[in-house]
């Protein structure tokens, strides 16, 4: 038979949001982090089918509206890309809480937003922009060193925002819009060392997101982020970013309260600062998102490629 999913497509200072309404499939009741388990597990069809091709491409990261469990929350949401599934997505969230604003779901004012690796407080300004208070994120190791083949040796910091991330300062490589391909390969070389000698974030979980820094003339910093399947974050990664402020803190390098101005490879920015919160500190992380189209995704029966090409 065949089945329609609806969608709304939006993008995050360039980094697209595909928000699955409705039509998904049923992943029960329980934490979020379980209902991820059995989608990913039983329905993978949906992750493949909405954002790889035909339908998707690399860069897509689709959005799994779901009923959230944890309390007082207005949304429950499941991450995913071309490869997997994501904890979180701070571009996601803006997208998220843009596409239900949209919707009428959602008004101006505070909402928390259920997700895998716990709740995040997001904010939908008046002036159209939304803050997420992401979840706690902390710096895991200062300057580890990995062998990269053909590279020699880079160090980098591996850290939580969300998702890990291995933050890489000393490159030499420019980061501008003229050099994705130089440091997309770069990137990619240094997370398949990563992954080859084991580095890896607090028990063994995989780093799975590689950021290579550089300066800005309208902020703080320029970052190019290398996601795990490969594309690269169009917007300045909002884990990403929350990873950035907790090595910055760390060092000593930026004061609770204190604005950084993140800008990505294609030059949207990012606002971001933190509160302490213990060993980690608590993210906001800023930005704006723009409804790009609201559709019915339509699988027939008889395409060999409904539910996508496996990346
Ligand atoms: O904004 O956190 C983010 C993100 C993760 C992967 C792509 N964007």
């Amino acid at each position: 038979m065949t089945k329609t999913l609806t969608i709304i497509d939006s993008h995050t200072g360039g980094e697209p949001t595909r928000l699955i309404v409705d039509g998904g499939p049923d992943l029960g009741t329980g934490p979020l982090a379980g209902r991820l388990a059995r989608l990913r597990d039983e329905h993978d069809y949906l992750r493949t089918g909405t954002v790889c091709e035909p339908r998707g491409s690399d860069v897509l990261v689709g959005a799994l509206l779901c009923e959230p469990h944890a309390d007082d929350c207005a949304a429950g949401v499941i991450f995913f890309n071309n490869v997997g599934y994501l904890g979180m997505c701070g571009h996601g969230t803006i997208g998220l809480v843009k596409s239900l604003a949209h919707l009428g779901r959602l008004g101006t004012g505070r909402h928390r937003i259920d997700t895998p690796v716990g709740v995040v407080v997001a904010e939908l300004h008046a002036d159209g922009s939304v803050s997420v208070d992401n979840v706690p994120s902390w710096r895991y190791r200062k300057q580890q060193a990995v062998t990269v083949p053909g590279i020699g040796t880079v160090t980098g910091d591996i850290a939580w925002g969300g998702n890990w991330f291995y933050l890489v300062e000393q490159h030499g490589l420019a980061v501008e819009p003229a050099n994705i391909d130089a440091l997309s390969a770069f990137a990619q070389a240094v997370m398949q060392a990563l992954h080859e000698q084991g580095i890896a974030g607090v028990d063994g979980a995989p780093i799975d997101h590689v950021e290579l820094f550089g300066p800005s003339l309208v902020a703080d910093s320029r970052n190019f982020v290398l996601c795990p399947g490969k594309a690269y974050d169009r917007s300045p990664c909002g884990t990403g970013t929350s990873a950035k402020l907790a090595c910055l803190a760390a060092d000593g390098k930026l004061a609770p309260g204190q604005v950084w101005r993140q800008e990505s490879i294609i030059g949207s920015v990012f606002e971001a600062s933190y509160r302490p919160a213990g060993e980690r500190i608590a993210p906001t992380i800023r930005g704006r998102a723009w409804i790009g189209g609201e559709a019915w995704l339509v699988f027939e029966d008889d395409d060999p490629f409904a539910w996508g090409i496996r990346s």
